[in-house]
């Protein structure tokens, strides 16, 4: 065994400890909520103020998601299209899809907790 191969063996150990963490961190805050076969995977998707979501069409046939109530209207998405939304600070809200009534899901907001990263929309931090 010499050195060059034990370095680059290290090298590769380190890229393998360091890519979940890298990987975890570029998906915080986006979520993706499949459409297919008639149902929305997952139903109930829990997300905080900031983050997004993202409804992709894999099914056959056009789906929408809407819930008035909370003001979403994706508009129509024929089989391939996806919307992608950003999450107010609000209430957790159903949606359903308005062509196929029985296709529901549930966004859950859950409160924003220390780990939030400060955002544009924070108020600054006012220290007396
Ligand atoms: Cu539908």
């Amino acid at each position: 065994m010499n050195a060059a191969f034990r370095a680059r063996r290290l090298g590769w150990l380190l890229c393998c400890l360091a890519m979940p963490a890298g990987a975890a961190a570029a998906s915080h805050g986006a979520h993706v909520v499949v459409i297919d076969a008639m149902r929305f995977t997952p139903q109930v998707i829990q997300v905080r103020p900031g983050d997004s979501i993202t409804w992709e069409n894999h099914d056959l046939v056009a789906h929408n998601v809407t819930a008035n109530a909370a003001g979403v209207r994706s508009g129509d998405l024929a089989p391939g299209q996806s919307w992608r939304y950003t999450v107010p600070a609000g209430g957790s809200f159903e949606y359903a899809c308005s062509l196929h009534p029985v296709m529901t899901g549930r966004v859950e907001l859950e409160a924003a907790g220390p780990r939030d990263h400060t955002g544009p929309r924070d108020p600054p931090a006012k220290v007396k």
